[in-house]
C-alpha cells in the first residue's frame, strides 16, 4: 500500500505539500487540476506542471481524484460523446504524464452529503455530520445554503456555489434518471474509456456514493456489493475498478466492510479509510477519529482485508476532524488526516508483520 494524502493545490488547500512531506507518514498524494470543469480537456502541459511541483516538494502523484464526470454523460444526453472524448484526452494526457489511478464518481446532482459541517463534539473538536432528519426538513435548493456558512472560507468540490445555483435545472436534468438509467449510462461511458485505460495501464476508481442510499428522491447505484459487482461485471475489464471508502460504504450498517474488501479483491484501486460514529442507526451519524474504539468500524479488520487481498493501491487517511484551532476545508485539515495516517500505517506494519511471521 502508499500512504497518501488528499492535496487540492496551491491556491486551494489550506495545507502545503511541505507539511504533508514532513509528517514522514505520507509518501504520495492524490491531487487534481482543481478548476477544470467537467468536460474539459486535462492538457499534458497542465498536468506536468502539477506533477513537477509536487516531486520538487520531495513527494509523487500516487493519483488523481477526480477526474469528474460531466452531467451530459451521467444523464445519457446527445452531447455525452462530446464529453466523452474530452475525458478520453485527459486520460490519454494523464497516462503519458506516468499517472495511473483516477477516481470520480457517478452521482447525480450533488457529490457526498452532510448536513453539518461543524458538528461540536464533546472535546471541543467538529466533525462533518448527517441526520435523516434534516435531509427529510430541506429543500434541496436550501442544502447548500444550509451548509455553506461552515466552508471555512473555501470551494468544496461537488459544492460550488456556481453549481448549486442551478440546483433547479439539475434536478430537472436528472428528472427521468433512474437507477436502471444510471447504470446504463455508467455502462457507456467506461465501455468508451477503457481503451484509452488499456493503452496507458490507467486504473479507473469509482467513488461509492454517499450516503449509500437516495437522497431527495435521485437515485445512487454504488452503494453495496451487490451493486459493485454488478458494475465490474458489465464491463469485465481490471481497470474497471472502485475506491474502496469505508465512511461511505458504511454509512449503511448493511455493508459488511471487511467482507465486501474480500469480494471485490484485484479491484479495489484505491482506499479511503475513515471511521463514523452512530448516533441513531443510519438516521444519524458523525464522523469520528480514525481509532476504532473512537467510532463504530473495527479499523484493524479492514486494513486487515486490504493485506490479505495484496492490496498495492494508494490509502489515504479521508476525511478528519477539525481540532487544535486550525481552520481549513471541512474534512480536510492537516492534524487530524496526520493522526489517521500514523494510525493506519501503525495498523498496516502490525498486520503485515503478523502475517509475515
Ligand atoms: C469527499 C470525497 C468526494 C470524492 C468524490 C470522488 O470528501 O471523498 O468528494 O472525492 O466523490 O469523485
Amino acid at each position: 500500500m502508499q500512504m497518501t494524502m488528499r492535496w487540492y493545490g496551491t491556491g486551494h488547500d489550506t495545507v502545503t505539500l511541505e507539511q504533508i512531506r514532513q509528517t514522514a507518514y505520507v509518501k504520495g498524494v492524490i491531487t487534481m487540476l482543481y478548476d477544470k470543469m467537467p468536460g474539459e480537456v486535462w492538457e499534458l502541459d497542465e498536468i506536468l506542471a502539477l506533477k513537477k511541483e509536487v516531486e520538487d516538494a520531495g513527494l509523487y502523484i500516487a493519483g488523481i481524484e477526480s477526474v469528474n464526470v460531466s452531467d451530459a454523460i451521467k444523464t445519457g444526453s446527445p452531447e455525452r460523446d462530446k464529453d466523452i472524448d474530452a475525458y478520453i484526452k485527459s486520460l490519454e494526457n494523464l497516462g503519458k504524464a506516468d499517472i495511473h489511478m483516477v477516481c470520480y464518481n457517478f452521482m447525480p446532482v450533488f457529490d457526498w452529503t452532510r448536513t453539518e459541517l461543524a458538528r461540536k463534539r464533546a472535546d471541543g473538536t467538529t466533525v462533518l455530520a448527517y441526520t435523516q432528519k434534516a435531509v427529510d426538513a430541506i429543500n434541496p435548493e436550501d442544502m447548500f445554503g444550509s451548509i455553506a456558512g461552515d466552508m471555512n472560507g473555501t470551494v468544496m468540490p461537488g459544492w460550488e456555489p456556481e453549481r448549486m445555483a442551478k440546483v433547479k435545472e439539475l434536478f430537472e436534468l436528472y428528472k427521468d434518471i433512474d437507477s436502471e438509467k444510471l447504470f446504463e449510462n455508467l455502462k457507456y461511458f467506461l465501455e468508451a474509456i477503457m481503451p484509452v485505460c488499456d493503452k496507458y495501464d490507467i486504473n479507473m476508481a469509482i467513488h461509492p456514493d454517499d450516503p449509500a442510499w437516495s437522497v431527495f428522491g435521485l437515485p445512487r447505484i454504488i452503494i453495496n456489493k451487490e451493486n459493485v459487482l454488478r458494475m465490474m461485471n458489465m464491463v469485465p475489464n481490471k481497470h474497471n475498478g472502485i475506491t474502496f471508502c469505508t465512511g461511505s460504504y458504511g454509512t449503511s450498517l448493511k455493508n459488511n466492510l471487511p467482507d465486501m474488501i474480500r469480494a471485490l479483491k484485484g479491484r479495489i484501486h484505491f482506499a479511503h479509510l475513515r471511521n463514523l460514529k452512530f448516533n441513531d442507526g443510519e438516521a444519524d451519524f458523525e464522523e469520528s477519529a480514525h481509532l476504532s474504539s473512537d467510532g463504530t468500524f473495527d479499523m484493524h479488520a479492514i486494513v486487515r482485508a486490504l493485506y490479505d487481498i495484496g492490496f498495492d493501491g494508494p490509502i489515504r487517511p479521508d476525511h478528519g476532524r477539525m481540532m487544535w484551532g486550525e481552520v481549513a476545508m471541512p474534512g480536510y485539515g492537516l492534524y487530524d488526516r496526520a493522526l489517521g495516517a500514523a494510525y493506519l500505517c501503525g495498523l498496516w506494519e502490525a498486520v503485515e508483520k503478523e502475517a509475515k511471521r
